[in-house]
């Protein structure tokens, strides 16, 4: 379908994929009638979808005709106050040349490091980011971002280990006999996992759940282990331990294709079952069962999640869980090995369009966004150019975070679909278009494949792509873009172009390519040298804070005796459709926790530790880790009573490798404020919670 077409008038339905942060990467059927979709729903292009899609994405329309929906672009009211959201409407070209000239203002100044283009997934399609953004500021010269608010320990982990080795492909969960899922929560964050799993044990595999939380997985196990927070590196070192005394490690396959397995072997030997047990407070007969299970019983899968890697001790949780398949000998068969994430796992190169090299400036690790703006002098931040991201709650440090987003001298424009609690903070609002509204290429990370965003339906008002935006700002900055990145469809038909002649082919022609479901170590092998999996990797050793297979132990513990998690939940992906969500959030809080501070369902309480503190309803959940409390990710400021989500809490500190988020591992005490009874009576509670501003911007 082209973009001029009879969209305007008439019904018709378009097939195109979602490319939201998820692995799922459904292919959609989209009806729309006179221009404005009507229905959204799954499409039978793709089987992995299985004829059902999450009713996020069904009610999609709701954030696209929204009243939370940036119609125009806009500026801060002359009298206007940061924060407040109060916005002139100004034009596209109003807007661009205030942009290029505080850029270039900035430059001569301060030096073009000053300004720090902050971005992560946005829709998550393949090229809303990376193509001309990525050429204006590495060619003006910014300060560059580190992307590692998500996945950077697992990444660095499996880069090390396996290469861009592709996992096991989500149809083969069918033919596993165990399947562990580990610091995963498939059936919020990547469902159409869950089917598969379901098969398998009706066919009589058995299920352990590796997770705080009894999540609704954790529910149907056989054993579920509820660890501390943290402590996953000391669970897997236990099994590896238990694999290696009992005569499960798989020699043949070890001197075949491993290096350093006595490496692994001594620092495994220092966690006997009882050790790692008392750490992780699990019981250490359940844990011994676990153990044995996963020596005895193949196939065997591990579903490896993102949840576990979010502590100090991430990176070396990541380690330890990913070479267990090579100890155990659990490849070569199909439902053996592990899933991590697919989207490294791809024919070609991401990003490899960028014909423009980075340049030597700056670079902020994202984690510490609130550090740059408050703390960084040389030079300081004096702009931010904030787009596929809402980092006012999406970022550790919140409280720093607003601090920084405050400055007066601080120039922020904000380029995003609705208005967020970021887009408040700006200086200038940019009106972006949503993936129904323009041209992108989903990759899953899921089940790894390939399927085309098409554009639906016209951009609503004044909302552009940002392909087009950036090319624009470019030629205000005398910057030249690649002709071939300047526009969505330009950008998918130059990518496409750098496809194998068949996979592009069937991009184009299907919309959809063909999903891979590679047996690991028979049809697929480490992308590493020699092919071989290094227990041990030196690169890693030399980046780790203490070493590898280390485990450290939380200093906090004594002062803030509970931990804070934040996981995923099936009501928004990260914040985005955070603005549908208009009932306050509640804090989950297991019984006896919340027994000894005389909390009940609907009271309000303080969650607070040095960094910050939230006001919110609690609801006493015993499916909670005792000494564990759920407060989920992806609120929005509104939220919570007092304007503060999880991550006025959570530290700006790094893990042990990739310097990534530690998001659950937050040290925080409760208190009761109110109770549930005063609170139905609708005692007025304070709030400083942005409420949904109007104004003609939107
Ligand atoms: N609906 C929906 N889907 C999503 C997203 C979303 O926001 N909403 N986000 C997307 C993104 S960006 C990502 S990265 C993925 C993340 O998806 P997942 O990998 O599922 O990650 P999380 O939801 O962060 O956490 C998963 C589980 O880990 C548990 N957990 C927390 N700390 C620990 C720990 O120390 N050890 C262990 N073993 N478990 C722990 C949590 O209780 C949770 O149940 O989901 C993607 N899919
Ligand atoms: N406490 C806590 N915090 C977390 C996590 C956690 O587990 N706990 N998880 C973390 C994880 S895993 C992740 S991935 C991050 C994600 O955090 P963010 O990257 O901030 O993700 P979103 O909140 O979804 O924000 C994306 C924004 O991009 C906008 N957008 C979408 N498409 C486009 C586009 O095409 N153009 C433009 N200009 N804008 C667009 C959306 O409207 C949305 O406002 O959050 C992290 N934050
Ligand atoms: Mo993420």
């Amino acid at each position: 379908m082209s973009k001029d077409d009879s969209t305007n008038w008439g019904h018709l339905t378009v097939e195109t994929a979602c490319p939201l942060d998820c692995p799922d990467t459904c292919s959609l059927a989209v009806s729309v009638e006179r221009g404005r979709i009507t229905k959204i729903d799954q499409s039978p292009k793709h089987d992995a979808t299985q004829g059902f899609i999450c009713s996020k994405v069904r009610r999609f329309s709701d954030r696209i005709y929204g009243l939370d929906r940036l119609h125009h672009p806009g500026r801060l009211k002359p009298i206007g106050v940061k924060g407040q959201g109060e916005f002139e409407r100004v034009s596209w070209n109003q807007a661009l040349d205030t942009i290029a000239k505080r850029m270039c203002h900035i430059r001569d100044t301060f030096g073009a490091d000053a300004i720090l283009p902050i971005s992560y997934g946005g829709s998550n399609g393949l090229l809303s980011q990376d193509t001309a953004d990525a050429q204006l500021f590495r060619k003006f010269k910014t300060s560059r971002l580190a992307r590692n608010v998500c996945a950077a320990p697992t990444t660095a982990v499996t880069d090390a280990l396996y290469g861009r080795m592709p996992g096991v492909a989500y149809d083969d969960y069918r033919h596993a006999r165990l399947i562990v899922v580990w610091g995963a929560n498939p059936s919020t964050s990547g469902f159409h996992l869950v089917p598969h799993i379901d098969a398998a044990i009706d066919e009589g595999a058995a299920l352990i759940v590796i997770d705080p939380r009894r999540t609704a997985l954790a529910k149907k196990a056989d054993i579920h282990l509820a660890v501390r927070p943290g402590t996953d590196v000391v669970v897997a070192l236990a099994i590896h331990r238990f694999l290696f005394e009992n005569g499960f490690a798989d020699t043949d396959f070890l001197k075949t294709h491993t290096l350093h397995s006595d490496k692994l072997r001594a620092e495994a030997d220092n966690w006997p079952i009882e050790r790692a047990a008392a750490v992780a407070d699990i019981d250490a007969e359940l844990l011994e069962r676990a153990a044995e299970l996963y020596a005895e019983i193949s196939p065997a899968v591990i579903r490896c999640g993102w949840g576990l890697e979010r502590n100090r001790n991430g990176g070396n949780a990541a380690l330890a869980v990913l070479t267990l398949p090579a100890v155990a000998g659990k490849f070569g068969v199909r439902g053996g090995g592990f899933s991590m994430s697919s989207s490294k796992a791809n024919a070609f190169d991401e990003n490899s369009w960028i014909s423009t090299d980075e340049p030597d400036t700056r670079v902020v690790n994202m984690n510490h966004l609130g550090r740059a703006l408050n703390e960084y002098t040389d030079p300081p931040v004096k702009m931010l150019f904030v787009y596929n991201c809402n980092p006012a709650v999406t970022l550790p440090h919140q409280n720093l975070v607003l601090e920084g987003l405050k400055r007066k001298d601080l120039f922020t424009v904000v380029f995003d679909q609705v208005m967020t609690d970021t887009a408040r903070w700006a200086d200038l609002v940019l009106p972006a278009t949503t993936f129904f509204e323009h041209y992108d290429i989903a990759l899953s990370y899921g089940h790894g494949n390939l399927q085309l965003v098409q554009q639906v339906i016209e951009p609503i008002e004044d909302a552009r792509p940002n392909t087009d935006v950036f090319s624009e700002l470019a030629s205000r900055l005398g910057v030249d873009i690649d002709e071939f990145l300047r526009t969505d469809m330009e950008s998918v038909m130059h990518v496409a172009g750098t496809l194998s002649e068949t996979v592009r082919e069937e991009l184009l022609t299907n919309g959809i390519t063909t999903r891979p479901k590679p047996v690991q170590f028979v049809d697929v092998f480490p992308r590493t040298s020699g092919k071989k999996v290094d227990l041990f990797p030196q690169k890693l050793d030399q980046q780790s804070l203490n070493g590898l297979y280390q485990f450290r132990s939380d200093k906090n513990q004594d002062r803030y005796p509970l931990t804070l998690v934040s996981p995923a939940t099936d009501k928004t992906t990260n914040s985005t459709l955070g603005e549908l969500r208009p009932r306050l959030a509640r804090l989950h809080i297991n019984p006896s926790d919340a027994e000894s501070r005389d909390l009940s369902t609907g009271d309000v309480a303080r969650i607070f530790n040095d960094l910050g503190e939230i006001h919110c309803a609690v609801t006493v959940n015993p499916d909670l880790k005792r000494g564990v409390l759920n407060l989920p990710k992806g609120l929005w400021r509104r939220s919570t009573m007092n304007g503060s989500t999880a991550n006025a809490l959570v530290s700006d500190d790094l893990t042990d490798i990739g310097e990534g988020a530690c998001f659950n591992d937050t040290r925080v005490q409760v208190t009761r404020i109110v109770t549930a009874e005063l609170e139905s009576q609708n005692i007025a509670i304070w709030t400083d919670a942005p409420t949904r501003s109007s104004n003609e911007v939107h």
